[in-house]
């Protein structure tokens, strides 16, 4: 999609976070001082290509805005699904409860407007365009076997009792065939396809990730654009939200997945653990829960069992996407390569910049009075 595209306000209505209302404070640590200068200057730019555009229809939308500057931001669920079931019957798509869709060539409004901020999604016709899809195991050791890669073990399947390793993708591999329901490695590798570009340069064009706010982000704090995993069957992540709650992805390059995916506002229910950073140069807070979705113990965990969610199964080819504000989990069902990435757009962006704040990274008081009337920007800037 062109930038052009994003002058062109969607065809329906969209879910508008900025109508909803929060925030927080961003304290400034001295190392993080940039960082404060940065993410100010980021909103004010935001704010402004919001005011610069010329689209009447983006600043009728201005009124009614609660002001980000003098309380936290929270992302409205049942708004949003209020806004998915209007936007269902204009497409004239059939509203279905608790399945993922498969759909391919669906549009990015189409996905702005149904799927984004709202349900999940998978997507069928992008990672089978990738170069990305022909990686074979045979492959990656002829060219990568030497390199150093970061793994986990998890030994009876307690994942807080998990060892970090860093040794040769060689030695990681020969593990895989060792795995069983309560012991596994998985290879969760950010930096494999940073130090690989030759390697990254195959994974091709995602158009739902082509908006990316994070690109404003100054280098040294930008998330990593693609996480690496190789996972041996019976492996799996943590029961999570992501990093700053933005909006995951998860491509299957091959094997199988099956995931877990919890809709908003269940908390209660899913024992997150609280008051822990993530470390990242930008700070965030991590939302994990201990609860192992695929092997629970009721008694450990009484109240999981009322938690609602959605199975869906993550086949070769296919990229999940993955709603700011679902908790979810991945089992690997087989051997399997995925690659996960996240986007930052006009329906998360107000979502992401809270979680900055609440952080601490910058402080509330200090992002600009005109908070209020911010919508998502008809243009990014270029450059900070
Ligand atoms: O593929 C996995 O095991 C988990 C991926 C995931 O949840 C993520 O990237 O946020």
């Amino acid at each position: 999609m062109s930038r052009n595209n994003y002058a062109k306000p969607p065809r329906v209505k969209m879910l508008r976070i900025a109508d909803s209302q929060m925030n927080t404070e961003l304290v400034t640590p001295c190392r993080l001082i940039g960082v404060f200068l940065v993410s100010t200057t980021m909103v004010v730019m935001m704010s402004l290509s919001v005011y610069d555009g010329d689209q009447q229809q983006w600043k009728e939308d201005t009124t009614n805005n609660v002001n980000f500057t003098n309380k936290p931001y929270k992302f409205d669920f049942k708004a949003a699904m209020r806004m998915r079931e209007e936007n269902l019957e204009i497409y004239n798509r059939p509203n279905h409860k608790w399945i993922v869709e498969r759909r391919s060539k669906l549009s990015i409004e189409e996905f702005w407007d149904i799927y984004d901020g709202k349900w999940p999604v998978i997507v069928t016709d992008i990672v089978k365009d990738w170069a990305a899809i022909n990686w074979t195991k045979n492959y990656l050791l002829r060219k990568y076997g030497k390199q150093k890669v970061m793994y986990r073990s998890i030994q009876d399947a307690k994942q807080e009792i998990v060892s970090g390793h860093f040794s040769q993708l060689d030695k990681f591999v020969d593990t895989l065939s060792l795995s069983s329901p309560k012991q596994w490695n998985y290879m969760e590798d950010e930096l494999f396809l940073l130090f690989n570009p030759s390697l990254k340069a195959q994974i091709g064009f995602n158009r739902f990730a082509e908006e990316n706010f994070f690109d404003l982000f100054p280098y040294e704090i930008r998330p990593w654009e693609a996480c690496f995993f190789w996972g041996a069957q019976h492996s799996r992540s943590l029961l999570h939200i992501d990093p700053y709650n933005w909006t995951g992805t998860s491509a299957v390059i091959s094997g199988k997945k099956l995931w877990k995916l919890y809709p908003p506002g269940q908390d209660k229910y899913l024992h997150v653990v609280n008051n822990v950073n993530c470390g990242f140069p930008l700070e965030c807070i991590k939302y994990n829960s201990p609860v192992d979705t695929f092997d629970f113990d009721s008694r450990t965990y009484p109240g999981f069992t009322r938690a609602q969610y959605i199975q869906t199964e993550l086949l070769p080819g296919e990229m999940l996407i993955i709603p700011t504000g679902w908790f979810h989990q991945a089992y690997n069902e087989e051997e399997t390569i995925s690659i996960s990435g996240q986007i930052m757009n006009r329906n998360n962006y107000l979502v992401i910049l809270e979680e900055i704040i609440k952080a601490k990274n910058v402080k509330r008081r200090k992002l600009p009075q005109q908070f209020d009337t911010l919508l998502p920007p008809e243009q990014v800037p270029s450059h900070l």
